[in-house]
């Protein structure tokens, strides 16, 4: 008999993993407190602008329940997947305000028997000392009456080639038991690897691990970028070469900042977590503030770019192609072309911007609108049609002066020859 399995929170992470566990046969819920939300899922639509997720949820439309009553979604399951935000405040400090009254909601249809997974991502510590008691109010004991598990969300949005359901997961668990029945609901749905960890904080580090580890690794090409703008040296070329190393190296590429709700914000729930026990992540904390500080330097280099036309950059005609935080996708969670479009407006009031993926943002309505006589195209967001619609010539015919290319995305040496000005960054 296929368990029932409720899914606590229908964003960005809940309603893929619903999605996939409806597919999989389970009995299947997710409690989602949007009432819009509710009704979309119900209909079979994502409110996510995902394809495969898109196609998802339409897949599962009837066999997935989506509700905001958490009695009906949480009373009758067998494991409750709890995947709700853990975004950082404004002054970058953990917010765990979801997780907690997630699991306080939980503690109130918490049964023996239960698997209780948490999939946020927390930093080392949370699941045991928030969670658990939280749990435990309802009078069962984690380990004992019901089993309580890590198992941090692997999302790549946007991503067509390594889809939720064959991207490999880590497990740990508050005992033996939990972990060994999490690693055995995980390779039912899943077509990767399992691996089941030594414990909960072990599983809870891989996740901020891995994140931090690109941040720092996005932070280190970003500076070697500024310094190969300095030096005249062209980065891609220089990540092109070393790329030949078939060990030891690892790309990353320079861009105008981290946005997304995982890259920019991971780094953050480590270097709290370590403050309070005393360590200070000097590195970790260093790489994060030039990562932040990207933006101001892509606008520099605009405003160097309109100096050398002769054009003020309060004057100026410009267009901001792109306002997600990366390519092909419609989130604009700490967008970095946000806050570029925050700092060039507060100079120019005549900008234009456009993003087919963000059109709620966007002041004009089509690509050839913003960038039609422009003096300065500023690429923030490689969208596929972006960069196949911005050839030289298209350019050229839109007797466009200047290319800003924050994503080293453009054909540098075209634009060139077809006597358009071009700055990205690091080259
Ligand atoms: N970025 C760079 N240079 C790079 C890579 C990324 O500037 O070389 C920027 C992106 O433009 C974006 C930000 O960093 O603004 C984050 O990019 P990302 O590719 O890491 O995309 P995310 O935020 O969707 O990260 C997700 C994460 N998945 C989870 O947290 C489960 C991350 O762990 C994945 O490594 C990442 O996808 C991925 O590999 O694409």
């Amino acid at each position: 008999m296929p368990k029932t399995v409720a899914v606590m929170g229908l964003g960005y992470v809940g309603l893929p993993v619903a999605c996939l566990v409806a597919k999989k046969g389970f009995k299947t819920h997710g409690l989602e407190l949007n009432p819009r939300v509710v009704d979309q899922v119900n209909q079979g639509k994502s409110h996510i602008r995902d394809p495969a997720l898109i196609k998802a949820v339409k897949a599962v439309k009837g066999k997935l329940l989506a509700t905001g009553d958490a009695g009906l979604a949480l009373s009758g399951a067998d494991i409750v997947l709890v995947c709700v935000p853990t975004p950082v405040t404004q002054d970058k400090h953990p917010d765990l305000g979801f997780v907690e009254s997630a699991c306080r909601t939980l503690a109130r249809h918490l049964r023996k028997g239960m698997l209780v997974v948490i999939e946020s991502t927390v930093y080392p510590g949370v699941t045991d000392e928030i969670v658990k008691p939280l749990l435990e109010q309802s009078g069962l004991r984690a380990g004992k009456d019901f089993g309580l598990v890590h198992c941090p969300e692997r999302i790549d949005p946007g991503n067509q080639e390594f889809a939720l359901e064959n991207i490999p997961r880590v497990v740990g668990g508050v005992d033996e038991h939990s972990t060994t029945e999490a690693v055995k609901f995980y390779r039912k749905i899943l077509a990767a690897s399992v691996t089941p960890l030594n414990s909960i904080k072990a599983a809870e580090a891989v996740k901020i691990m891995e994140n931090t580890f690109r941040d720092v690794n996005i932070a280190f090409i970003n500076e070697i970028a500024m310094s190969f703008d300095k030096l005249g040296i062209d980065v891609l070329e220089v990540i092109k070469g070393c790329s030949t190393k078939p060990f030891g190296f690892m790309p990353f590429y320079p861009g105008p900042g981290v946005g997304g709700t995982c890259i920019p914000k991971d780094p953050y729930y480590l270097i709290e977590r370590a403050r309070e026990k005393g360590f200070e992540h000097r590195f970790v904390s260093l790489a994060r503030s030039l990562n932040n500080a990207m933006p101001v330097y892509a606008v520099s280099l605009v405003e160097q770019l309109l100096a050398s036309l002769g054009k003020p950059v309060e004057t100026a005609h410009l267009a901001l192609l792109g306002l997600s935080y990366k390519a092909d996708v419609d989130d604009v969670r700490e967008s970095p072309a946000l806050e570029i479009l925050r700092l060039l407006s507060a100079k120019n009031k005549s900008l234009k911007a456009f993003d087919p993926f963000v059109p709620g943002k966007s002041n004009v309505r089509s690509l050839e609108e913003a960038v039609q006589g422009a003096d300065c195209v500023l690429l923030a967001t490689n969208h596929r049609s972006f960069v196949k619609s911005l050839s030289p010539r298209q350019l050229k015919a839109w007797n466009v002066k200047a290319v800003f290319d924050a994503r080293n995305a453009l054909d540098k040496e075209g634009i060139l020859a077809a006597g358009i000005r071009y700055k990205g960054i690091g080259r």
